[in-house]
């Protein structure tokens, strides 16, 4: 702080030197974010979430042809609905190039969704996800995140809806227990194809719709072979779930393992076997077909952290877009300088220089400054302080 005007000149020296050498940015940032203390949550901030970064998805606009008989009773009784705007549940999903192989669109019986006015739309989703999308320019009014009704996932079930590239034309929401309620949207498209949990969880509604509440004619979309892997073949969902001998949508811990399996064997050897990419490398056409989606309006980015971040605050931070300096340490040249150096220097033990080569890995863009607190201004820009890690970066 400027109550120590040497440290205080040190830091400054040291900021405007990397400012000099291109090593610190400005601009529009996915932020972790405190929405009490109305600024960005550094890591020194928080109460808990030490090293979380945001996470991204992809939004999947999946709109509503006809809803099931309760949600109907809600939406057409509400005045403040405008009923000439079409409604999207929204689905957070990782993998946009398995979009073709939708057939239906999970949420959970037992999770309250909001329908929340985006503009020339509505989205269902979460109020928690709705709240990270109000920071992140996608609402009409940022920080304002009121749902216009609620509804639980289980008045939704049997809903008619339309999702984009589907192969299918018409798919049904239909009930996933295992949905996080803190995760995503709350709304999980389904990929039975390419995603073990999907896989299971359909299998298991085609067993028994009776217990679950719904027509056997719902779940009657057979999985489509969207990606070829040499080890696995066209359906690997299916392939890992029975080499790994899973038997039901609860084995929850089988079930992460097959994810982690099918993500990666996906990504590193999958080829498209489906769609316009068709004949390309599952690494290459990922992100061709998520910039379509979004240049159709089918599909938008949307961050949030990656899991739970508390702020000293103690509420529970979000994602947001905002201006800010940072500094690139993912920059590829300083980085392979930096390893470089570790490589030279004499550590007491190897787990030290583990610790260091991960930090390493991970460091990408690094906020630089917070708008109140403790520290040096910004030599350049005097409304910022710099924040407690940037000041020992030399
Ligand atoms: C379609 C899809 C197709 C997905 C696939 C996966 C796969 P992760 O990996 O743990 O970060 N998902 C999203 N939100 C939730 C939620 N609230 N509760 C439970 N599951 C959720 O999770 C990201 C993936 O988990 C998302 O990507 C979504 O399913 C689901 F072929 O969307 B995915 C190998 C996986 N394949």
């Amino acid at each position: 702080t400027d109550m120590n005007p040497y440290y205080d000149a040190f830091i400054r020296w040291q900021m405007n030197k990397l400012k000099a050498l291109g090593k610190i940015k400005f601009g529009e940032r996915y932020t972790i974010y405190s929405e009490k203390d109305g600024q960005a949550c550094m890591d020194h901030d928080r109460q808990s979430g030490e090293g979380v970064t945001p996470q991204e998805y992809i939004g999947i606009k999946i709109e509503v042809t006809e809803f099931a008989p309760e949600a109907k009773k809600i939406v057409d009784s509400s005045d403040a609905l405008d009923k000439s705007k079409k409604i999207y549940f929204v689905a957070a999903t990782l993998r946009p190039e398995t979009m073709y192989g939708q057939t239906c669109c999970f949420v959970s019986p037992k999770i309250e969704y909001g329908i929340f006015d985006a503009g020339d739309a509505y989205y269902i989703t979460t109020e928690r996800a709705f709240k990270n999308m109000s920071y992140q320019k996608l609402t009409p009014k940022r920080g304002y995140y009121k749902p216009i009704v609620t509804i639980s996932g289980k008045h939704f079930i049997g809903s008619k809806i339309h999702a984009p590239l589907a192969a299918y034309e018409e798919l049904r929401i239909l009930p996933m227990e295992t949905v996080i309620a803190n995760k995503g949207t709350g709304v999980v498209t389904c990929v039975p194809s390419n995603s073990p949990d999907d896989y299971m969880t359909t299998k298991d509604l085609q067993h028994k719709p009776e217990y679950y509440g719904i027509e056997a004619d719902w779940i009657k979309h057979e999985p489509i072979p969207i990606i070829n892997t040499e080890k696995y073949g066209d359906l690997i969902a299916k392939a890992v779930c029975e080499e790994n001998k899973i038997k039901s949508p609860k084995d929850t811990n089988q079930l992460a393992e097959a994810k982690k399996i099918a993500y990666k064997e996906d990504y590193y050897t999958g080829t498209m076997i489906y769609g316009k990419y068709k004949g390309e490398k599952v690494e290459a056409a990922k992100s061709k077909v998520k910039s379509d989606m979004i240049a159709a309006g089918q599909a938008f980015v949307y961050d949030e952290p990656e899991s739970l971040v508390i702020s000293r605050s103690g509420d529970e931070c979000i994602v947001s877009l905002e201006d800010q300096w940072y500094v690139d340490y993912g920059e590829e040249s300083w980085k392979e300088q930096a390893i470089e150096c570790l490589e030279q220097m004499e550590l007491f033990a190897p787990e030290v220089k583990n610790a260091f080569e991960g930090v390493l890995e991970w460091l990408k863009n690094w906020a630089v400054c917070r708008t109140y607190g403790l520290g040096t201004r910004l030599p350049w820009d005097e409304k910022y302080l710099v924040e407690s890690l940037s000041d020992s970066t030399i």
